[in-house]
């Protein structure tokens, strides 16, 4: 038995200096700092890590602190259905995406944690002419932009997947697929402790259960984050608070053409490996992929009213179901274990808020909807450039909150995987 394993198991645990623990920011706040994240999910520590990584010397951004109202990556990072794809309808979407699933696919060996990214192949089922017109014209976009995206016909989907229930005695029978080779599923809760872990090590210190009450504004710049741990000041400020964008931004004068709205999950008892695909109808308002633990984990249509609360709901379980056991009848006898909601922050145009605002050094991270874990390196990563340099990375051009001013929308609601 190795020595350090008897060592744990005599108590000296995470106590020792054998064990560390995996965050030991210090007891007390500093009163400055350079940057101060307000969020601890998933995009809050990458942009922490990326700052750190990638700015600490050539822009000297070295005093990072991250906080959050709650735990580490207790907020959407911990409550979504983990898919990862490129295959949006616009241009800026899928370019965007795109860069996400390549930092995705090297994560585990740059944080040096195991985040479980498996590529599997995502179908985005068709039941209607229409939605084989925009399946078709999704697979154009991404071709076009270097993403592995066909539209494929019910032949092609019965050999990719068998599972499949392709009759045409259900109520809403399958004509095709927007297929997606790339489209992947990883561990949420590795990307926020991996990111933390890296993050921490090269300095930034995390502030749990540290919520910020007000930000204090002078001469158009934020001066500094009003905590229930005391104000910090900072040069510059970023808020990255997925569910509760609006009600922060309005702290700095902000008004975001935000609404939120619960979004419910659930998963299955773990059962054999059974279904290798992501399987998504938006038509049916569902979508369905098996965890390594051998979990069904499945979502559906947003909640219908505007709330504040991640309660569950018997409702949304069984309109849920109807839909799951018509594609896969075979679940019928399976059990539910869990289930869950997280806050979707919904823009007029399905797409997400990033970069500068009318301030002069407050960042905005917001507006992410149904899609936010699966941006998250990508967005830690520009929004990092964004915040150090002052300068708005190209990616992030299109999602600047401006676009509402200036009617340049980037329409994805056809790409959604979540009814609406
Ligand atoms: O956009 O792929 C997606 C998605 C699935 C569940 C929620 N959003």
């Amino acid at each position: 038995m190795p020595i350090s394993l008897i060592k744990y198991a005599l108590g000296f645990g995470e106590r020792s200096p054998h064990f560390p623990r995996a965050l030991q920011s210090p007891l007390a706040t500093k009163k400055h700092y350079d940057v101060v994240i307000i969020g601890a999910g998933g995009h809050g520590l990458a942009c922490a890590y990326y700052l750190a990584k990638n700015y600490a010397k050539s822009h000297g951004v070295k005093k990072i602190a991250v906080i959050d109202k709650a735990y580490l990556g207790g907020g959407n990072t911990a409550r979504n259905t983990t898919i990862i794809r490129a295959n949006y309808l616009t241009e800026e979407g899928t370019a965007f995406y795109k860069e996400s699933q390549k930092l995705f696919a090297q994560l585990s060996a740059e944080l040096n944690m195991n985040m479980m990214y498996s590529p599997r192949g995502h179908l985005t089922l068709a039941h209607t002419d229409a939605a084989m017109r925009t399946a078709r014209w999704r697979a154009e976009v991404n071709k076009h932009l270097g993403v592995d995206s066909a539209a494929i016909e019910q032949s092609e989907l019965a050999r990719i997947c068998p599972q499949l229930n392709l009759s045409e005695e259900t109520r809403y029978p399958i004509l095709g697929a927007l297929y997606h080779p790339p489209g992947a599923i990883a561990r949420h809760d590795a990307v926020a402790w991996g990111y933390a872990r890296a993050a921490h090590r090269m300095g930034v210190e995390i502030h749990q259960n540290t919520e910020a009450k007000n930000i204090l504004v002078k001469n158009n710049r934020a001066q500094a984050v009003v905590t229930t741990r005391g104000t910090l000041r900072a040069n510059k400020i970023v808020q990255a608070v997925a569910g509760y964008s609006s009600l922060l931004a309005s702290k700095v004068g902000l008004r975001l053409p935000i609404r939120t709205v619960p979004l419910q999950a659930c998963v299955s008892q773990p059962l054999q490996p059974f279904l290798d695909k992501i399987v998504v109808s938006g038509s049916l308002h569902v979508y369905i992929s098996q965890s390594a633990r051998g979990e069904f984990v499945m979502g559906g249509a947003t909640d219908p009213y505007e709330l504040y609360n991640t309660r569950s709901s018997l409702e949304f379980k069984e309109q849920l179901m109807m839909h799951i056991l018509e594609l896969f009848p075979q679940l019928s006898e399976v059990n539910l274990l869990r289930q869950w909601a997280g806050l979707a922050d919904l823009t007029p145009d399905f797409s997400p808020v990033m970069g500068k605002t009318e301030l002069k050094n407050f960042y905005i991270d917001a507006g992410w909807g149904t899609w936010g874990f699966k941006a998250t390196p990508v967005c830690g990563k520009r929004m990092a450039e964004c915040v150090a340099t002052d300068r708005t990375p190209k990616l992030l051009e299109p999602f600047a909150l401006q676009r509402f001013e200036n009617f340049k929308l980037v329409g994805e609601k056809g790409a959604a995987s979540v009814g609406h």
